[in-house]
């Protein structure tokens, strides 16, 4: 990596932690705007900011043991800059994600049930079988692992757009937009990492051990999907917290 590659890294993991910090804040303290029912789903949201915001703050110290820069000049130390982190991150966020957009839905007990298992155990297995790929450095390796943990991605956005798409039009008409717009954003911003993921692969890559398109390009992706979509969770249970009162008024 050459200064500004590596500036590049620095910064956007550095406003990562800042994003998320605040987002944690954020949902925490506006919890008690929103109806008793949706608490858990924004209680959620920022538990996985507050998750990626330790995460992003390993990441940062990480890059500073494995990197010197002196003058103009970036040097590996030797250390290894520690990808698991990310991976970790994911592991304990997407399955709540996935759980945040279901319980803002107020599905009967046993729909929940089995869309959670389904959803975050495919997503759990989409993580695993993605990370031997990244830690690969040759494109054959990267592209095996890439295919097998596109499987369960597909099923995921398969099951979104069809499976929520139904219970969606049941939801209230205050919510129902919102709603799929929170799904829509889930799979658009859901999209980016298998892209990202092929950068080296098509020769977009830098000098060195680190690609720093990929923490770049991961950390924006991280920014909408976790801060960006928990606060459109935030709006939906918002709009549905208005809609009960106004059934509470009509009846
Ligand atoms: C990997 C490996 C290559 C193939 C695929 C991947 C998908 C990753 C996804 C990650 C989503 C992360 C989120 C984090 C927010 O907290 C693992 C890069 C399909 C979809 C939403």
């Amino acid at each position: 990596m050459d200064l500004s590659q590596y500036s590049l890294v620095y910064n956007s993991l550095s406003f990562g932690i800042a994003t998320f910090g605040a987002a944690t804040a954020f949902f925490w303290l506006n919890r008690s705007q929103v109806d008793s029912r949706y608490r858990t789903a924004i209680t959620i949201s920022g538990i996985v900011t507050l998750v990626a915001f330790y995460h992003y703050f390993r990441m940062f110290e990480s890059l500073g043991s494995a990197f010197e820069v002196k003058g103009a000049k970036v040097s590996e130390t030797g250390v290894p800059f520690n990808d698991a982190y990310r991976y970790v991150d994911w592991l304990l966020t997407v399955p709540l994600l996935v759980t945040e957009l279901i319980l803002v839905m107020g599905l009967s007990a046993a729909e929940t049930r089995s869309r959670v298992v389904s959803l975050g155990g495919a997503a759990v297995l989409m993580i695993l079988l993605g990370y031997p790929g990244e830690v690969a450095t040759d494109s054959g390796t990267r592209w095996l692992w890439w295919a097998l943990s596109m499987v369960p991605f597909l099923y995921i956005v398969y099951t979104l757009y069809t499976g929520l798409g139904e219970s969606i039009s049941r939801q209230p008409e205050a919510a129902k937009g919102l709603i799929e717009l929170a799904r829509n954003v889930t799979i658009v911003s859901w999209c980016f990492y298998p892209i990202v993921f092929i950068l080296p692969m098509i020769g977009i890559a830098a000098a060195g051990s680190i690609n720093p398109y990929v923490q770049v390009g991961y950390t924006i992706s991280d920014i909408i999907a976790k801060a960006g979509y928990g606060v459109l969770i935030y709006q939906i249970a918002v709009a549905k917290s208005a809609a009960h009162v106004d059934h509470a008024v009509a009846a």
